[in-house]
């Protein structure tokens, strides 16, 4: 009924373990891989498995960790004795305050998700998947010897470095409603890859804190990463079409001028309206018009989920993301099928729970068309710096 058919002579990956979901970082945190159960609910229950490659990930070697990681933080973060915070401060490498507590199985459940990335890149590497998908990953924020907010180990710069062994360039997009500072950290220096992130800022009232618009790499003279860092930082209640239309104006600028050979791009569901951290107003169907528009440009495209925090609207816009990726979202029935399991939790103002409709109070939005407009202009100006 809902048209799912495998596209032909085109290869979606899908890339998950179930064991991921089980962890937990405690009752009051905000991050529950619970979330991946749902949206893994949603995908299996319209039968867009049958249209993918599915692969059960495996863990990520302990050599495949140390190509980002250090080695003293990584021996510290397998031997790291569960300590949930009573007491608020994180320790050494920001490991087990409230942010990034120390849970049972948490080496696991980071070689896990990292290992779906690199899995996810060889896949696109090797020309066997066009599009391939990690949504347990994404965790951007996590540094070559810390942890920082909910993210411990980085596979976006795993798998980017990757893609680096085949791709001479690599554009990174991040749409996730925090700046991706982790990612941009590890690239600051190179050409190879450009790092563009859209988020909430805010000076040091929004996490991390960094993002803002001048930030665009290193300014030392002759340092080949200048001008390769783009910051779209946004006040909040951000609309779908003010958002879009900097989405597909600011990628198509930074494909034109960079030229990348591969895509990855971070779809954190936090900048969706409603989130529980999140301030945008930002709908599922704005957010998979970011993911249709990068497909649109033909080239390996990596996705990885990251942030998303209320955990029906994360499941709905992954799944609606993942119809995108094999073609069939314009087919799906939007009422969400009665043998979906946990299907009342997509139940709410409407008779019948639907994909795309999620709940959230509507945010003010205070971004100016000026300011929009602005934030174009000297992106544009930036670029010109830039060659592919
Ligand atoms: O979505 O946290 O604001 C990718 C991602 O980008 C902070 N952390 C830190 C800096 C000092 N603070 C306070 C520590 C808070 C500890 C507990 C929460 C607990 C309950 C509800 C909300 C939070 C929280 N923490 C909200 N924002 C934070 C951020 C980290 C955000 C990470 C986003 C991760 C996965
Ligand atoms: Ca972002
Ligand atoms: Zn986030």
């Amino acid at each position: 009924k809902n048209g799912i058919v495998r596209p032909k002579g085109y290869n979606v990956s899908w890339h998950s373990n179930p064991e991921i979901e089980k962890h937990h970082f405690g009752h009051a945190h905000p991050m529950k891989p619970w979330r991946l159960t749902l949206a893994k609910s949603l995908i299996m229950s319209y039968g867009m498995h049958t249209a993918m490659d599915t692969y059960v990930s495996r863990l990520a070697t302990r050599e495949e960790l140390e190509d980002f990681h250090s080695e003293d933080y990584l021996d510290y973060l397998k031997t790291a004795k569960v300590a949930m915070p009573d007491d608020e401060t994180p320790k050494d490498y920001n490991l087990g305050g409230s942010d990034c507590p120390i849970f049972e199985g948490l080496f696991n459940y980071c070689s896990m998700y990292a290992g779906a990335s690199i899995d996810a890149a060889r896949k696109l590497c090797n020309n066997e998947s066009d599009i391939a998908i990690n949504w347990s990953g994404g965790l951007h924020h996590a540094k070559k010897a810390e942890a920082s907010g909910f993210c411990y180990v980085n596979d976006i710069v795993l798998a980017i470095l990757q893609l680096l062994r085949k791709h001479p360039r690599v554009l990174y997009i991040d749409i996730d409603v925090h700046h991706g500072d982790g990612v941009e950290e590890a690239f600051w220096s190179t050409d190879r890859v450009m790092t563009l992130s859209m988020h909430k800022y805010d000076g040091l009232n929004f996490f991390p804190g960094t993002g803002d618009l001048d930030r665009t790499g290193p300014d030392n003279e002759g340092n080949p990463g200048a001008h390769h860092a783009i910051n779209v930082p946004l006040s909040d209640g951000i609309d779908d079409e003010q958002y879009v239309w900097l989405f597909t104006t600011i990628v198509g600028r930074c494909v034109d001028k960079f030229q990348p050979t591969a895509i990855v791009l971070q779809c954190g569901a936090d900048s969706l309206a409603g989130d529980r951290l999140g301030r945008f107003n930002v709908q599922v169907q704005g957010h998979g018009a970011c993911v249709a528009y990068c497909k649109s440009l033909k080239l390996p495209l990596l996705l990885i989920g990251g942030g998303g925090y209320t955990p029906r609207n994360v499941a709905r816009a992954w799944a609606h993301e993942t119809s995108i990726a094999i073609g069939c979202d314009e087919t799906l029935d939007p009422i969400i099928p009665e043998h979906t399991p946990y299907r009342e939790h997509f139940r709410h103002d409407t008779l019948f729970p639907t994909l795309e409709q999620i709940l959230g109070e509507p945010r003010v939005n205070r971004n100016t068309k000026k300011k929009v407009d602005e934030i174009v202009s000297t992106i544009t100006e930036q670029l010109r710096f830039v060659n592919g």
